[in-house]
């Protein structure tokens, strides 16, 4: 990654699920900034530590690059990127150092409610619309299944009703989504939370301190909301 920083950089999503309990997680570790809610970045007060609000999406590419050192994403988004890179052959650069706690679902395979669920080999040779091609294709290979992949990035849900899939693989938390839509969840790929990515290898410089740092803070924080 970039130039050497004596600051520490954290990509958080500028809105939408996760913002606030980001935004209030690390304000609970002790950290305040300078500028509005509504700006791109925000200067660390406190402590060297500034924010950058990007899309959720952007952030494994903000860390892969080095222009950020550690970011709060779904687990769906940080393993979307793995899977893909791991499908591509390509090495590692991120992980999830800790789960947070929040933004839990899960990632699912859902089917008509008229069909029933008699397990993945019913599958084969279906078309399967989905924003997580990389996650679905490892657990298709993991299980023997040749599908197609239709990749949406966004609108799911209503793939099989517009006749572009059969079946979808998309997030659940309440499921009122996949009823509106008359699916039903079939099987679970993973579950997921929000959680803060870091680097595979450790920061060396001061950056390394004072991640030392907010992770011995963020762990007290997490204890007491246990
Ligand atoms: O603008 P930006 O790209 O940053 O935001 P986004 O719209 O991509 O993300 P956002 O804010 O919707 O979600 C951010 C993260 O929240 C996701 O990556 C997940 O880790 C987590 N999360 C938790 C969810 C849900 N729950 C969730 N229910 N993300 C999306 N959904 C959607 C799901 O895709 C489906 O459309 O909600 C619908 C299902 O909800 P139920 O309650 O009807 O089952
Ligand atoms: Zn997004």
């Amino acid at each position: 990654g970039g130039a050497t920083r004596d600051r520490l950089r954290i990509a958080i999503q500028k809105s939408g699920r996760l913002s606030e309990p980001a935004r209030g997680l690390l304000a609970s570790c002790g950290l305040s900034w300078r500028e509005s809610r509504d700006k791109l970045f925000c200067y660390g007060e406190t402590l060297p530590v500034d924010l950058l609000l990007v899309r959720d999406d952007d952030i494994p590419g903000l860390l892969a690059d080095g222009v950020c050192d550690y970011g709060i994403v779904g687990r769906n988004v940080l393993d979307e990127v793995g899977a893909d890179r791991a499908l591509k052959g390509l090495p590692q650069v991120s992980k999830a150092v800790r789960g947070l706690g929040f933004g839990g679902c899960r990632l699912d395979i859902a089917i008509p409610e008229s069909a029933e669920w008699t397990g993945p080999a019913q599958l084969q040779g279906s078309r399967i619309a989905t924003s997580y091609p990389g996650l679905l294709q490892q657990w298709l290979d993991a299980n023997g299944v040749e599908a197609t992949i239709v990749n949406l990035s966004g609108s799911v849900e209503i793939a099989p009703r517009l006749g572009q899939a059969d079946v979808i693989c998309d997030l659940v938390s309440s499921g009122a989504t996949l009823t509106a839509n008359q699916l039903k969840p079939a099987v679970t790929l993973m579950t997921s939370e929000a959680v803060l990515a870091g680097p595979v290898t450790p920061l060396s410089d001061v950056r390394g301190d004072l991640a030392s740092l907010l992770l011995r803070r963020l762990d007290g924080v997490l204890r007491l909301r246990d």
